[in-house]
């Protein structure tokens, strides 16, 4: 039997310890995602899952070293460089994934960080998004003090910057931004009143504890993120990550669910690696609270599976889009 009583499980927490996911992560997977399913219908529509696009703004040439990252200029991935698109351009696509049935639209840029210019042209596109009546999300790299509120100003709902991994296992992976300058983009971003989107990656080769990690760093964000990404790693020939001994999925459905437990109220989404997973591994990962994906056939730029899959999909399951 479970340890817990479900009464206690509903109460909300505001601080995890790692020991506590980790005893999360450890529970028998009926119970883990029993547990799931019952926060997440306490604050979702359960067959309700959100559809966003991805749009690459400026691809490939980033001078920074994340070990999973095809856009990294040193490592040879075959991804082409490309300046940034242009207004006309990021409305039509934008247009397109309101037509397909998107209801959120992010915009991210092969950058370290955004120069001013940068953002006087990203904040048009936001702008001009928004005016479609489309959520909108950027994710530009690190911010300096002061561009979180030009981007609030120009429309910007949700700004994405990830924590990637646990502190303990971070510097196994990137070594050209640390884990502190990160934190301090999502202080600014917090601080401008905006809408904070921030999860991790896990497939890298890291251990249970250090999933446990990075929940534990998102959950204790305060107030925690409105919206969690949980990516499975993409292994894309050419970065230091690939051919990293594939994770469990079970392993990956029980991340979802940690996150859904821990933050009951964030959209948990279900972001990179679908393409590689089965049907029903994602089935078992929206079961686990996982409640947006994204929509259409490419993230940034590896692929994604075809809208009409996805479609059947959610057919076969009978969730509806939001
Ligand atoms: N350059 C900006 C930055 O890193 O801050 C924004 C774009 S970056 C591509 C956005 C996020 O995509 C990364 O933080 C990482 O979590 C995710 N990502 C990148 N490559 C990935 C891969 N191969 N598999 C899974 N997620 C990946
Ligand atoms: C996030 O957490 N995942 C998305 C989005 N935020 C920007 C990006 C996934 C990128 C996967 C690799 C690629 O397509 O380049
Ligand atoms: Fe650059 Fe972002 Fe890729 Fe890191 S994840 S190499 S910062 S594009």
């Amino acid at each position: 039997m479970d340890q817990l009583a479900p009464d206690v499980i509903t109460i909300s927490q505001s601080r995890w310890s790692i020991p506590q996911i980790e005893a999360l992560l450890d529970l028998p997977f009926s119970d883990l995602i029993h547990r799931a399913q019952l926060v997440h219908r306490q604050h979702h529509d359960a067959n309700a899952v959100q559809l966003s696009t991805l749009i690459s703004v400026k691809t490939g040439g980033c001078p920074e070293d994340c070990g999973y990252c095809p856009q990294a200029a040193r490592y040879h991935t075959g991804v082409e460089d490309q300046d940034m698109l242009s207004l006309t351009e990021v409305i039509a696509t934008a247009e397109a994934a309101k037509a397909q049935g998107a209801s959120r639209f992010c915009m991210g840029a092969a950058w370290r960080g955004p120069k001013q210019r940068d953002i006087d042209k990203v904040a048009e596109m936001i702008s001009a998004v928004k005016a479609l009546g489309l959520e909108t999300c950027a994710t530009l790299g690190m911010l300096k003090p002061g561009q979180a509120e030009q981007l609030r100003q120009a429309g910007l709902d949700y700004y994405n910057h990830n924590l990637d991994t646990a502190p303990e296992f971070y510097g196994e992976i990137i070594t050209t931004r640390d884990y502190q300058d990160r934190l301090d983009t999502l202080e600014q971003v917090r601080a401008t009143g905006m809408h904070v989107c921030c999860g991790g990656i896990v497939g890298m080769g890291e251990s249970r504890h250090a999933r446990a990690g990075l929940i534990a760093q998102l959950a204790n964000l305060d107030p925690y993120p409105e919206s969690v990404p949980i990516n499975h790693l993409v292994q894309v020939a050419g970065t230091p990550l690939h051919g990293t001994e594939a994770l469990d999925p079970l392993e990956f459905v029980r991340t979802i669910a940690a996150a859904r437990i821990t933050m009951p109220k964030a959209m948990v989404r279900l972001s990179a690696g679908r393409q590689e997973m089965s049907e029903a591994i994602q089935a078992l990962c929206f079961l686990a609270g996982a409640n947006s994906i994204f929509y259409g056939d490419k993230l940034l730029t590896t692929g994604n599976p075809e809208a009409q899959r996805d479609d059947a999909l959610f057919k076969k399951l009978g969730l509806h889009s939001l």
